[in-house]
This record gives C-alpha cells, structure tokens and sequence, in this order.
C-alpha cells in the first residue's frame, strides 16, 4: 500500500470562500477519493492561512479583532468544505498552537544552520500578495497586481534565499516533474536565473503574526507562516510526528498559478536549508475567469458556491469545473455554461444511460442482471462497446494521473455517448416486445452490455461525482462504491443475477428557469464588492468594474453610471470620455452632523469650488484633507446626501472592501486639470 498526500492552499480568511477556493479543493479532493478508490493510504489537508498585514488590516476595516475575524470566516470554509462532502483529513488554522509552535521550530532550524541573519530593509511590499516588490519609489504598483504598494523601513530577519539559486535549478533539471505545468516550471526557472535576493522573513511594524523565537519583537513573515502548515498539520514541531514521519514529504502540493514563486522558489528553499526533505511536485492550475477576469473578492465578480449547490448539488459543479476547464489553463464560470453542461452529460448522458438501462432490465428481467452469452445472440457492437470500455478504462487513468480532468471524463462520457448509440440501434424495446428465446437471448446481452458499461464508467467517475455515481452504484445493486477496488476495475464484472436496487432519477432536468434562479441568488447574496466610491454614489448599486490598470493606480474604481457596454464587457473610449475627471483641491472639510461616514468637502476644481459629500470619514480626518489634491467625478448628476447637495464624486478604493483610500499623483498636478 503506497501513501498519498495532498494539499491545497490554505486560503486567506480577509475572503469569504466562492467557488474559485472550491475548484481547488474540489481537484484535490477528487485526486484523495480517487487515490483512497486505488488503495492508497491518502492523507488530504487543507486549512486557512490567519496572519499578516492584509488580515489585521481586513479585521480592522470590519471593526473586529483579527482573532474574530479570522474564526468567523475560517468557520465558514469548514462549513461549506463540510456541505459539500469534501473528504480532507485535517483542516489546519495557522492561528492554532500546534501550527505556531512548528513554525518556530521550522525558524530555529533555519537559523540554527546558518541561514538567518538580521538587517535593515528599506523597498516596497505589496499587502494584498503580501510580497516584497522590486519596484521603485513610494506608491510603485506591485508588478505582480498592479496594486500601489507600501514603502517599508524596518529591522529585519533576512533568509539566505541567494544561497539556494543553483540547487533549486538543480531541482528544476533532475525532476521535470516537480513543477506542472511546463509552462510554470519554464517561468520558474527563468526567474531563478535571473538571481535570487536574500527574503526578508520577518517584520516588526505590526504584530499580528507569529513571535520570532527569541525576538518577540518581530512577527514571522506570513509566507514562511502559511507555507509550514503543510508540516505542521503533520505534527513538524511537536512531540507527535507520527504523521509526518509516515506521510511528508507531500505527494502534491495543488495551488493556483498566481502563488507559485512562494511554492516553487521559497518553500524548497526553506525546506532545503531546515534539512528536510522536499515535496515530490507542485501542480498550478489556471484561474477560474467570470464576466472575463478571474474571479477575486477584490473584483467583485465572485460566485458562491453554495447558489449551485442549491440550485444542481454538489455533483454539478464538481463535474463542471472538472470537465469544462483544461486543468492547468485559464477558464470562464457562467451559469449559462453550467447549466447546459448539466443538462447535457448529466441528465441527457449519464443520468439517461442509467435510468434506460436500469428500467429495462427491471421491466424485461424482473430486476436482475441478465445472462449475456448465448452465442447466437452475440454481435460485433457487442465486442465494441467491451473494447470501447477497455480502452477508456485505460485513457481515464492515464489521464487523470497528469491531471487531465476534462479528457479523462471526456473520454469518459465518449463510451456513454457509444452505449446509447448502441441502445438505439439494438433498439432492446423493441426485443422485450417478442417473447421468442433469440430475442430474449438478444435483449439479455444489450442489456447486459449497457449496465456493464454503465457500471464502469459510473466507478471511474466516482472521484468526480461521489453523490450521484453512488446512487447509481447502489442501483445497479452494488452496495456501498466507497468500498470498490479500482485496480480491479475491468469488463466483465458484473455479476449475471445481481438484483438491482430501487430505480430512481439522478439528474433531474434544469431548465432556464435554474439559471435564472442562480443569477437572482447571487444578486442577492453578493457581498458589497470591493468598490465604495463614497459620497454622491452612496445610494447607486455597486458596478464590479476589473482593476483597473495605468492611470488608476487604485484597487478598483467604479464608474459614474455604467455606460453601455459591448457584449465582452468593455466600454469604448467615447463612453469613457463622458466621464468628466478632473484633480481638485480640498478647500473645507468638515464632518456632517449625524453621518458617521460623511464628510463635506469644499473642493477648489480651478473654475470653480465645488461642495462634495463623500464617505470617508471613518479613513480621514477633515484636517488632514484640507489642501491635499484630490480627484473627482465632475460631471456627475448633483444627489442629496443628508440634505446637503454633492456636486461630483470623488474618486477611491477600497482595498479588500475595507476603508476608502483617496486616488492621488506622485508628482504635482495643477489644479483643474482633466484626467484622460
Ligand atoms: O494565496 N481561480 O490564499 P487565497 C482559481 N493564503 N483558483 C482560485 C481562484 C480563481 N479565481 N481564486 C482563488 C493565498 N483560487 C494564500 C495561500 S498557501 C501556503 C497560502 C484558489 O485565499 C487557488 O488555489 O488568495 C489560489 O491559489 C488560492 O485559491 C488562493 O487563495
């Protein structure tokens, strides 16, 4: 019995779990179930990643303590993990003791082999990445998401990441395999030749983190944090290392491509200079992409996965992501995509085949699986489709060993596709009609052909759809396919008797109106996006705009009204020109009686000096606005905000949802000036 370990992200709780943190978990845990199916003694881990700059501060901006924060939505993922039957082993929290206390073993170790040293950093850090950026110069956009970053001067733990550059290629080049896909392992390489600084591994201007050992001054940088759950759930640290003795080093870390630096670069590194052995491979799948970007809290444009599981179960959208999206590349969630997916593989495939199948034999042979093999009886398509079965047996495991979901179920649905078109030609209602023993020795073997086929393929697609393959199992009078041996997997298997369970539907058809219901529960119950332009647009619905690039050097900006916009989602330049943007300066500011949130603002636009109402109150003092340059929406229809007129809009984001941060220039911009 080999073992098999497997691990997905743990996931930032600052975002509450949608079906992009789903896709994820869904993979591995189709990878554990299939892994368990073959014998394996598999472990899957997942978990939620605590500490940090972005989460203190995410905590911050909903007024509650990081500790709330970070139980309240880490309880969520659990829960929706749990509602979706997902099969982890350990659900690890980077704010549990056992996790705190490997981490600082993993940093002592570290620093015990002499790869730790103190210093100063002085460069920009990206929070929303928590990364140190090369950029240059105060409010530089993080080259990786084009976010402002910070400037940070602080005393700091270094690690000798420039030490590691040649065994980490050598890594690369001995094992092909540690990194998939090839196009991220050819993106990793070149970024190690490229040389490698030494990583500041620590900070000290915050506190919400796990201590240095020794130096409870400095927190412990949140990537070296996160990354050690993966030995920490096994017991790294403590005085229990049962598990880490019988399952690390991982089988599979499964990521997102946008974190593959932090698994690929610093993770072996800081396993290679504690002394410990390396995981086997990384595999870094695409984005899951909706109305064209990838689905982000941030952007606004997130689906929860529980309108699915509400609308088509858990096996749907298992199915969908697996079969629509080539695993490794980028792919786009609609609902409209989902729903014809469904009905077409699962109600029309999948769930036809069965339901045909299991009828007939109940109508024509009292419930029991007939006898094939009356020679007369036999035909060619009857070899076929046992060939056809062989053969996809063989491609599904190939297949899905290089994480190749959508060919494997492809092939998958290619022999239901064979079976009903056999069904069809042998048209066995037809046979059941005579009663003369060639045609029943005829009917027996189209039937029995066909729930063999069924059999196999509903074993195969088990990992993918453990529900409904289930209840198929037990309709074909299998028992319990949790139990099911899939080395063993061959044609042939079904046994001549086998009395069938009770027949019932799997897949009920969805109509239009399942797509309908879907996009009016995700306009309900999603969450306020990222996006709180405050002031005059506080009563307009939030507009998920993408982040936008260049001259925003902001998180998200929403636009005034929401110009017609083509098919694809993209504006044309005329419509962006009707926004009239122009860099004012803030003359008066003052709070407005009874709002909390509002400011009113006297701002000087060059010709004229405008009154704003805007909501940033809780971000801004009035007297650090007075003479600061701001920018506003100046052609925006005058609202009334607590019987004050505002005249314009003045422009921010929100990062993470959180307070409003005023866009501004690096260099001086003379007052009045339009923005294009
Ligand atoms: O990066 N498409 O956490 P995170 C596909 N805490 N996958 C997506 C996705 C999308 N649109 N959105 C999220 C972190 N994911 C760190 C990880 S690990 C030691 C620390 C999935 O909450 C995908 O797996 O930002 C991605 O890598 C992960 O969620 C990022 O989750």
């Amino acid at each position: 019995m080999s073992k098999f370990y497997i691990t997905t992200p743990i996931y930032y709780v600052n975002a509450r779990p949608h079906i992009g943190h789903a896709y994820t978990t869904i993979a591995c845990d189709a990878i554990a179930r299939r892994h368990r199916m073959l014998g394996d003694d598999t472990y899957f881990l997942t978990g939620t990643d605590e500490h940090g700059q972005k989460i203190e501060r995410a905590a911050q901006a909903s007024d509650k303590t990081p500790q709330q924060l970070t139980d309240e939505v880490s309880a969520e993922f659990r829960a929706l993990w749990d509602r979706m039957g997902l099969t982890y082993d350990d659900f690890i929290r980077t704010t549990s003791d056992r996790h705190k206390r490997g981490v600082q073993e993993l940093f002592r170790k570290i620093r015990d082999n002499g790869y730790i040293y103190k210093g100063h950093y002085t460069g920009q850090y990206c929070v929303f990445d928590e990364l140190y950026v090369d950029a240059v110069g105060p409010g530089a956009p993080c080259p990786e998401c084009g976010r402002p970053t910070e400037t940070v001067q602080e005393e700091n733990y270094f690690f000798k990441l420039s030490a590691f550059a040649d065994k980490l290629l050598k890594l690369y080049t001995d094992q092909p395999d540690f990194i998939r896909p090839e196009t991220r392992r050819n993106e990793v390489m070149s970024f190690v030749r490229s040389g490698l600084r030494d990583l500041s591994i620590s900070r000290s201007t915050f506190s919400w983190g796990i201590p240095v050992p020794d130096d409870p001054r400095h927190v412990i940088y949140v990537w070296l944090d996160a990354l050690a759950n993966y030995i920490t759930a096994l017991g790294y640290g403590s005085s229990d290392t049962k598990l880490y003795d019988k399952y690390w080093p991982a089988d599979l870390h499964m990521i997102g491509k946008e974190i593959v630096r932090f698994h690929c670069v610093y993770w072996p590194a800081f396993l290679m200079a504690a002394g410990l052995p390396l995981p086997k491979a990384i595999m870094a799948h695409g984005w899951l992409l909706f109305e064209e970007n990838k689905m982000s809290k941030s952007r606004g444009n997130i689906v929860r996965a529980e309108t699915i599981l509400d609308v088509l179960g858990a096996d749907a959208l298992r199915y969908f992501l697996l079969r629509e999206i080539v695993f490794g590349q980028d792919g786009s969630f609609s609902f409209d995509a989902l729903v014809q997916r469904y009905n077409a593989d699962l109600a029309n495939g999948l769930g036809n085949l069965a339901s045909r199948t299991l009828t007939m034999i109940t109508r024509y042979f009292r419930g029991e699986v007939p006898y094939p093999s009356a020679k007369a009886a036999h035909s060619a398509a009857d070899d076929a489709i046992a060939t056809a079965a062989r053969d996809t047996i063989a491609a599904f495991h190939s297949a899905f060993d290089q994480y190749q979901f959508s060919r494997a179920l492809e092939g998958a649905w290619g022999l239901v596709a064979a079976v009903d078109k056999y069904i069809v030609e042998n048209e066995p209602w037809s046979l059941g009609e005579k009663q003369d023993e060639q045609s029943r020795a005829r009917l027996a073997t189209v039937l029995y052909t066909s729930a063999e086929a069924l059999r196999i393929v509903t074993a195969l697609a088990h990992p993918v759809m453990p529900e409904a393959t289930a209840k198929i199992w037990a309709q074909l009078g299998l028992g319990d396919i949790t139990k099911f041996d899939l080395r063993s997997l061959a044609w042939g298997q079904l046994h001549l008797g086998t009395k069938l369970g009770k027949v019932e539907p799997v897949f009920p058809r969805a109509d239009k109106s399942a797509i309908e219901r879907m996009q009016q529960m995700e306009e309900q119950g999603r969450p306020a996006t990222a996006v709180t332009v405050p002031g005059a647009t506080e009563a307009q619905p939030a507009t998920p705009t993408a982040p936008p690039a260049g001259q925003f050097a902001t998180q998200a900006v929403k636009p005034v009204s929401a110009p017609t916009a083509t098919p694809d989602g993209k504006i044309s330049i005329d419509d962006f020109a009707k926004v009239e943007l122009r860099v004012g300066q803030v003359k008066v500011a003052e709070k407005v009686k009874g709002a909390d949130k509002l400011l009113r603002l006297e701002v000087d636009l060059g010709s004229e000096t405008r009154q704003v109402v805007a909501g940033i109150a809780e971000a801004y003092a009035p007297e650090t606005l007075v003479g600061r340059k701001v920018v506003i929406v100046a052609n925006l229809a005058p609202r009334k905000l607590r019987g004050l007129e505002s005249n314009g809009m003045i422009v921010a984001a929100s990062p993470d949802g959180g307070k409003p941060v005023l866009a501004s220039f690096l260099e001086d911009v003379p007052v009045g000036t339009k923005l294009k």
